[in-house]
């Protein structure tokens, strides 16, 4: 069964491990959000598909689910002592990557070109494509002004309140290649359990995706990241409230309407399914909390074992 997942970070990536377990990798195609990207030290960083390429080669940091295990800061402290910016902490180990592909990207190559060398070289063994080789930056309204979505998430700790969230370049941006062809051949497309609005939403703001999505014939199932009233991680609840629609897996389904088939939500949402459809998507109460890695592989097979 081909298989694509639009995917953001460290929810994403948990999911996505579980999945290479039960279905042949080889199968799989990884559409990854860069609304997050950001340049820091004069290095092109893309967070969410560095913690999926992390977390699938074993190399992540599990207790903070992204950035390389094991590492050390020693540049962060060197920068420090410049008065340089660290906010965002980028470890000795992981900035090999960041190095290569700012390398890369200076030399004129296209970030999906760059992104599918280092998924090999990691030897993933599926494909990982970035959602556009564009920049599509995801920017929040906070009271003081717009923020970058790492200014907001890393710098202020999400603690402004949310206005509005913006995807500039969005309308501009094409689908890097293989991005629709995927979503056509696919028999599953699966919406891993990511914020909505600033990891998922940004590929959706790519209009060809949106329309490749409605015109597949993949069953579309999605993974709720919202579990009663509150994001399992994040601040997806803040987003979705600027967005206009209920903090709830009623709310995620509502958001994703136009494309979903059905969504598996916590078992204590159960009672949101009679909501949920009124969407047109079926609600199927799971176990969607991932505590361990038996947890992740238990969530690919029940997203896989969906039929309608
Ligand atoms: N998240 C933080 O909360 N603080 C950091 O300093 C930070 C550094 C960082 C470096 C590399 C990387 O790949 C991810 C990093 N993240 C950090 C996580 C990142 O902000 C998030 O994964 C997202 O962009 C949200 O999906």
């Amino acid at each position: 069964v081909k298989v694509v997942a639009l995917a953001g970070g460290t929810g994403a990536a948990k999911f996505l491990r579980g999945l290479v377990d039960v279905m042949p990798a080889a199968d799989l195609t990884i559409v990854g959000n860069t609304g997050d990207d950001l340049e820091m030290w004069g290095l092109a960083i893309s967070p969410d598909l560095d913690t999926v390429a992390y977390t699938l080669a074993g190399l992540v940091d599990e207790a903070k689910g992204w950035g390389v295990k094991h590492d050390s800061f020693s540049c962060r402290d060197a920068m420090a002592a410049l008065e340089l910016p660290t906010y965002f902490a980028l470890g000795d180990r992981d900035l090999a990557v960041h190095l290569h592909r700012s390398e890369r990207l200076r030399a004129g190559e296209p970030l999906s070109q760059v992104t599918g060398d280092l998924a090999r070289r990691l030897r993933l063994g599926c494909r990982l494509i970035p959602m556009s080789d564009q920049r599509v930056a995801t920017e929040i309204e906070t009271p003081g002004g717009w923020l970058s979505f790492q200014e907001f998430f890393v710098r202020e700790r999400c603690r402004p309140a949310v206005l509005g969230v913006r995807y500039v370049g969005a309308e501009q941006a094409a689908p890097a290649p293989g991005v629709i062809e995927a979503v056509l051949a696919a028999e599953r497309v699966i919406i891993c359990p990511s914020n909505p609005v600033s990891s998922i939403g940004p590929i959706l703001a790519v209009a060809p995706i949106r329309r490749a999505l409605a015109a597949t014939r993949a069953t579309v199932v999605g993974v709720s990241p919202i579990v009663g009233r509150a994001p399992v991680s994040g601040p997806a609840g803040k987003m979705m409230e600027a967005r206009g629609v209920e903090v709830s897996a009623v709310g995620v389904a509502e958001l994703y309407r136009e494309w979903l088939d059905a969504l598996l939500v916590d078992r204590g949402d159960a009672d949101l399914a009679p909501r949920i459809a009124e969407h047109g998507v079926r609600a199927l109460p799971t176990e969607i909390i991932m505590r361990d890695h038996a947890a992740e592989v238990e969530l690919a097979r029940a997203v896989l074992d969906v039929a309608l």
